[in-house]
């Protein structure tokens, strides 16, 4: 086979985000768009990519099967020797992340727009993650993007034909070079080491009922996503749950038309399957299975920024953290704070890094840092460089087990030792850009305005004063890079924080996020609904930015 060189002209636009590039599928399918992405990622591995071993899967979504065929051929045309493809191109994301460490490759190309909506007229993505299975930091991305404006060609062995749906090995000659495909299990060696870190059998006790407790019911739902496959394996055969256990477990392109979200807006039919109270806890996943969504008897909501934090002060109950220990802990900056509690009485570092996983990885790789968790719905360890769904449900289920408790007894039980961090998000989705991004420079020059500081503002019998305003900026411990402008914070003289972002994940226009946190050391506080308990503080943060007449919005479009 040879490989042949076409001449392209750049697009505009191919700026990865908060996690890889993502736009609508019709903008993929353009002649020569994903080609040109995919050479700019192998471009900016210089030295790095001859010879090279990589990783290729997404979520199988629509039009994965054609961006794996493209990348196949153009590694092959551009002198890569190795790649190992998930089968049919499915590899969840944390398990590209765990395959890419296992194998010790210089990295993977991950396909998938994660939560967001997939098929014809929805979304795609591709993402480029580095030789410790994360994803690729900003100093790469903005190479990527760099080669991006300028590329006048890229290479291509037109005619390799590869089949991807079997398992095995299929070697190529290319340009009288050696090129070998190996497709592998989807599932197995992600369930393999799933299996090291938790005790399975301690999992298995619990939902069948051992020691005198009664099964615990679970009401696992994929939303049609690419855990279904890993969930059926761990769930039904390892676990020996009921086949009643798990929901939406056929991964689909188009994820059955919904948004495959794990919250309670988009993950509504969990929500009300567990609310009759037959089920004890429910877990949710997204596209590509990196986020997590769990559920109480009755459909108690964990916030994830609870969640991590929960999971961070048990760590005695997962064999990994026994044999390991627990080096450090951290949260996205708008994170909720509950997780800095737990690292103070543990006597542990914490890290407040930007949104997106791909600032834990620095720390992880130095040793410092062991749990970490984001607000929307993000939760992992070190045991890999992206966040794992399946992997939190299995760490909670690990706690129940040995704890011999409920979900919302440990909530409790957490607020008890810590108090308690309220926490919520509203997003304003799909805005027109233009108001949204004059809000964000207004917000801005309000963080330079040092008369803002010790300002009042009060709703109803609610008082708060502003001590710091900043539009956050993240200084690696690691390798010294900097980020500026990750959002706006402002912090109130109480400890309450109020964070306005502009969301890096969309495919048009702009998603407004406002976080809102404040926290709570009195008992009587901690039965209270979040939305009753934030709403002063919303309402004073859409008064003081605008929001609403900026955005002509007078209701998010989804609160989490
Ligand atoms: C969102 C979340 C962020 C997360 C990112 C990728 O980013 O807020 O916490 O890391 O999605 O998650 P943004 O820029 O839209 O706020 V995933 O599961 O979409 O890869
Ligand atoms: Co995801």
């Amino acid at each position: 086979l040879s490989s042949t060189t076409k001449t392209t002209k750049p697009f505009d636009g191919q700026k990865p985000g908060t996690s890889g590039l993502r736009k609508a599928v019709k903008v993929f399918q353009q002649e020569n768009y994903t080609e040109n992405f995919v050479q700019c990622i192998l471009s900016a591995m210089e030295g790095a990519l001859e010879g090279c071993t990589l990783v290729v899967g997404g979520d199988g979504r629509y039009f994965g099967k054609e961006a794996v065929e493209v990348i196949v051929k153009m590694c092959a045309a551009n002198k890569v020797r190795k790649l190992l493809v998930g089968q049919n191109g499915i590899l969840s994301t944390p398990c590209v992340s765990g395959v890419i460490r296992k194998f010790s490759t210089s990295g993977g190309i991950v396909l998938t727009a994660s939560h967001n909506p997939g098929g014809p007229n929805a979304d795609f993505g591709i993402k480029f993650n580095i030789s410790n299975g994360g994803p690729a930091p900003d100093g790469v991305t903005n190479k990527i993007f760099g080669l991006s404006q300028t590329i006048q060609e890229y290479k291509i062995c037109p005619d390799l034909q590869c089949d991807i749906s079997k398992v095995g090995t299929q070697e190529f000659v290319v340009d009288g070079n050696p090129f070998t495909v190996e497709v592998i299990d989807s599932v197995d060696e992600y369930v393999q080491y799933m299996k090291e870190l938790f005790d399975f059998p301690a999992i298995k006790g619990l939902l069948q009922g051992t020691d005198g407790q009664p099964p615990l019911k679970v009401l696992i739902n994929s939303m049609h996503g690419v855990t279904g496959p890993y969930v059926r394996r761990i769930f039904l055969e390892e676990l020996g749950a009921s086949e009643d256990s798990v929901v939406n477990t056929i991964p689909l392109e188009d994820f059955g038309g919904h948004h495959p979200d794990p919250n309670l807006t988009y993950a509504a039919d969990l929500v009300e399957a567990m609310k009759n109270g037959d089920y004890g806890f429910g877990a949710a996943f997204d596209g590509d299975g990196d986020r997590n969504m769990i559920l109480g008897h009755k459909a108690f909501f964990v916030t994830p920024s609870d969640s991590v934090a929960v999971i961070a002060d048990n760590t005695d109950c997962i064999p990994y953290f026994r044999k390991n220990g627990v080096k450090g802990l951290a949260r996205s900056m708008p994170t909720g704070c509950s997780i800095d509690r737990v690292a103070a009485k543990r006597g542990v570092e914490v890290f407040e890094v930007p949104t997106g996983w791909k600032y834990f990885g620095n720390l992880m790789d130095a040793g410092r840092l062991s749990i970490c968790g984001e607000e929307s719905f993000g939760t992992g360890s070190d045991h890999i460089r992206e966040k794992d769904g399946i992997w939190a449900v299995l760490a909670w289920l690990s706690i129940l087990a040995v704890r011999k408790t409920t979900v919302e007894k440990a909530l409790h039980n957490h607020w008890q030792t810590y108090g308690r961090n309220f926490f919520t998000r509203y997003d304003y989705e799909n805005c027109e850009a233009d108001p949204c991004n004059a809000m964000m420079a207004e917000l801005d020059s309000m963080a330079s305005d040092s008369s803002m500081i010790g300002k009042e503002l009060s709703r109803g019998n609610k008082h708060y004063k502003i001590a710091k305003i900043d539009n956050f900026e993240y200084t690696d411990p690691i390798d010294g890079a900097i980020a500026k402008k990750q959002g706006i914070r402002i912090l109130m003289s109480d400890g309450s924080r109020v964070v306005f972002r502009l969301s890096g994940t969309g495919s048009s226009g702009a998603t407004v996020r406002l976080y809102i946190e404040s926290y709570e050391s009195d008992q009587s506080t901690f039965t209270k609904d979040a939305q009753e308990v934030l709403k002063p503080l919303v309402e004073i943060s859409l008064e003081l930015s605008k929001l609403r007449e900026r955005t002509g919005r007078q209701e998010p479009t989804v609160i989490t």
